[in-house]
């Protein structure tokens, strides 16, 4: 029964050897996908039904030109100003040398409101919605205005190693507030990663295993010969200003790294549900 209850939690890898060493991990990745895919079948389809799609079948999609050009200035003057500081309330996340600043837009909706009604947008919500197939409720969204900021050194950026963020179908959105250029360190994603194959299932059961014995909780690190064993390709996200993206991060993804001093602004939206249950879990942690 122990056993069994712990198959069916959000955590990223189960911490019992022998079920790991009996294959639990690639079944369960194999159950959350059937039952994300059963209960998809029972919502309505969202308004943004295009890029829906596009994140279905390639594990991610964009929308260019997002927002009306004056919406967009005054989102990122809002915005831009909060971070600038930054906002003593706004969360930092040490990367290595990367620093990423998170401001909770409803702590903050004082100073930025523009971005707190953005992040309230009904057809975005419906989007999640859909794609985690369950309703997902604002207040369980974590929302932030973002700032990834490039710094110097030796030391490695995690973020930069190629990984799933875990072992079911989870779901990030940003509107980018600034040009994405090589410099300011781009997102990259594996397009169609996100589908199950044999190669990705035995990368998971070995990851699985490995945890156990090394000690690892991290997300699982993707090895360049699986993409390429699979016939993958990255796409590296530069992208203008104005641009909505909306990614799968059980898919492989990382982000570039970039030229000290770079940075780039965006609002952010990301949910980390319970993979087996109808709702949402009351922790919006979805690194
Ligand atoms: O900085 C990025 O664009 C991606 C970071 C990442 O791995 C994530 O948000 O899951
Ligand atoms: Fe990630």
């Amino acid at each position: 029964m122990m056993e069994a209850a712990r198959f069916f939690t959000s955590r990223k890898v189960i911490r019992a050897p022998v079920l790991n060493a009996l294959g639990a991990q690639p079944m369960r990745v194999v159950f959350a996908r059937a039952w994300l895919r059963a209960r998809k079948a029972l919502m309505r389809r969202p308004d943004m039904l295009q890029i829906a799609r596009d994140v279905q079948q390639h594990g991610f999609g964009t929308i260019n030109d997002f927002l009306p050009a004056a919406e967009l200035v005054a989102l990122r003057e809002q915005c831009g100003g909060a971070m600038a500081g930054p906002d003593p309330r706004a969360g930092l996340l040490q990367h290595g040398p990367t620093a990423r600043y998170g401001l909770n837009v409803d702590a903050a909706a004082d100073s930025v409101p523009l971005a707190q009604a953005f992040c309230s947008r009904p057809d975005l919500l419906d989007l999640l919605s859909y794609l985690e197939g369950k309703r997902i409720q604002p207040a369980l969204v974590n929302r932030v205005v973002e700032r990834v900021i490039q710094g110097d050194g030796p030391a490695l950026d995690p973020e930069t190693e190629l990984h799933s963020d875990t072992y079911y179908s989870t779901h990030k959105i940003w509107l980018y507030l600034t040009d994405v250029t090589m410099d300011c360190a781009p997102m990259v994603f594996v397009p169609d990663s996100q589908r199950l194959d044999g190669r990705l299932l035995a990368g998971m059961y070995r990851h699985s295993r490995r945890c156990f014995t090394e000690g690892l909780a991290m997300s699982r690190r993707v090895p360049r010969s699986e993409v390429e064993e699979r016939g993958l390709q990255e796409k590296i996200m530069v992208v203008p200003a104005n641009t909505l993206l909306v990614a799968n991060t059980f898919g492989y993804h990382r982000r570039v790294r970039g030229i000290p001093g770079k940075d780039r602004l965006a609002i952010h939206m990301s949910v980390r549900s319970q993979p087996f249950l109808f709702w949402t879990s009351a922790t919006p942690q979805a690194m």
